[in-house]
C-alpha cells in the first residue's frame, strides 16, 4: 500500500496540508507573534490561497506601505550582494524579472505576473499557499512544476529574516532559479521521485532540497557561488555561506540525502556541485536506486503522470 498522491494538476487542489510550527499564532519566537494586526493580515492573504483552485488567476494583493518598505530594505541590501554573491543564473534571471516582471526595491511582485512570466521560460507555474506546506505535498507539486509560494511578507521589525517561508523568500529566493531550464528539470525530478514514495524516502528527498534548492552552491568559473533560496533571501547566512567559516562539501546525493540540518540557524555544513547539469545527473543515479512498486513518466500535453 502507498500513499496518495496527485495524478493531475487540478490534483494539486488537495495538496494544501501546511505544518503551522512557525506560524505566528503558534510559535512564540515569530516577530509578528505579539502583533494581532499582522496575524489578521497573514490571514486575510492567505485566505487567497485556501480559496484558489488550480487554473484561476491569482488574485491580486495590493500592498501596505509598511509592507513594502519592508520589501525595500531586504531588496536593496540583498541586491549589492548579489554580484558577488549569486551564480550567473540567478542574476541573468533577476534582470530579466526586474525588466518584465516589476521586481524592483519599491514594488513586491505579484505572483499571478510573476507566474506568466516562469511559464513562459520554463513552464513552471506558481500557485498561492498559505504557509509552510508539507514536504509531501510540496515536493508532489514540483513534479508538475508549480511551485507553491506564500504571499503575505514577513513581519516589520525583522526584515533580514522570518522563521516561515514569506513572499521575500519565495520572489527573492526560489523564482529566479525557477527561470533557469536546468534548474527548473532538477526540481521537477526531485518531485516525480516523491510521488508515492514512502515517509522515509520523502524525508530522504526532503533533506536532499534542503542542501541543494534551498542551501545548494555551485561552482562557476574557478569561485564557488549560492544558488539556494534560502541563501539568497538571507543577507547573514549568505555572507557566511561563501566565507571560510563553514564546511563544504562535494555534491554526493547519498550524502546530502542523511545529513542533519538547521531551521533555526545556519547551517554548519553546504555541499557544493560542479554545475545544474552535473546535479542534475548525480540525482538522477540517486533515484534509480528508490524502491518504488511503480514508475511514474510526467505528460507535458496534459500535465499529468502516468503510473507505470
Ligand atoms: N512550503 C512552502 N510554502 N515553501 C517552501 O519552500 C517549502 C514548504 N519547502 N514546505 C518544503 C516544505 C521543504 O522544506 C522540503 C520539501 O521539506
Ligand atoms: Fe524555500
Amino acid at each position: 500500500k502507498f500513499h496518495w498522491f496527485p495524478k493531475k494538476i487540478a490534483d494539486l487542489d488537495r495538496c494544501h496540508h501546511l505544518v503551522t510550527k512557525f506560524d505566528p499564532d503558534l510559535d512564540q519566537d515569530h516577530p509578528g507573534y505579539t502583533d494581532p494586526a499582522y496575524r489578521q493580515r497573514r490571514k486575510m492573504i492567505g485566505d487567497i490561497a485556501f480559496r484558489y483552485r488550480h487554473g484561476q488567476p491569482i488574485a491580486r494583493v495590493e500592498y501596505t506601505e509598511e509592507e513594502i518598505g519592508t520589501w525595500r530594505e531586504v531588496y536593496s541590501t540583498l541586491r549589492d550582494l548579489y554580484i558577488t554573491h549569486a551564480c550567473s543564473e540567478y542574476l541573468e534571471a533577476l534582470c530579466l524579472l526586474e525588466r518584465h516582471c516589476g521586481y524592483s526595491p519599491d514594488n513586491i511582485p505579484q505572483l499571478e505576473d510573476v507566474s506568466c512570466f516562469l511559464k513562459e521560460r520554463t513552464g513552471f507555474l506558481l500557485r498561492p499557499v498559505a504557509g509552510l506546506l508539507s514536504a509531501r505535498d510540496f515536493l508532489a507539486s514540483l513534479a508538475f512544476r508549480v511551485f507553491q509560494c506564500t504571499q503575505y511578507i514577513r513581519h516589520s521589525s525583522s526584515p533580514m529574516h522570518s522563521p516561515e517561508p514569506d513572499c521575500v523568500h519565495e520572489l527573492l529566493g526560489h523564482v529566479p532559479m525557477l527561470a533557469d531550464r536546468t534548474f527548473a528539470q532538477f526540481s521537477q525530478s526531485l518531485g516525480l521521485a516523491s510521488l508515492g514514495a514512502s515517509d522515509e524516502d520523502i524525508e530522504k528527498l526532503s533533506t536532499l532540497y534542503w542542501f541543494t534548492v534551498e542551501y545548494g552552491l555551485c561552482k562557476q568559473n574557478g569561485e564557488v557561488k549560492a544558488y539556494g533560496a534560502g541563501l539568497l533571501s538571507s543577507y547573514g547566512e549568505l555572507v557566511h555561506s561563501l566565507s571560510d567559516e563553514p564546511e563544504t562539501r562535494e555534491f554526493e546525493p547519498e550524502a546530502a540525502a542523511v545529513q542533519s540540518y538547521q531551521d533555526q540557524t545556519y547551517q554548519p555544513v553546504y555541499f557544493v556541485s560542479e554545475s545544474f547539469s552535473d546535479a542534475k545527473e548525480k540525482f538522477r543515479r540517486y533515484v534509480a536506486g528508490i524502491k518504488r512498486p511503480f514508475s511514474v513518466r510526467f505528460d507535458p500535453y496534459t500535465s499529468s503522470v502516468e503510473v507505470l
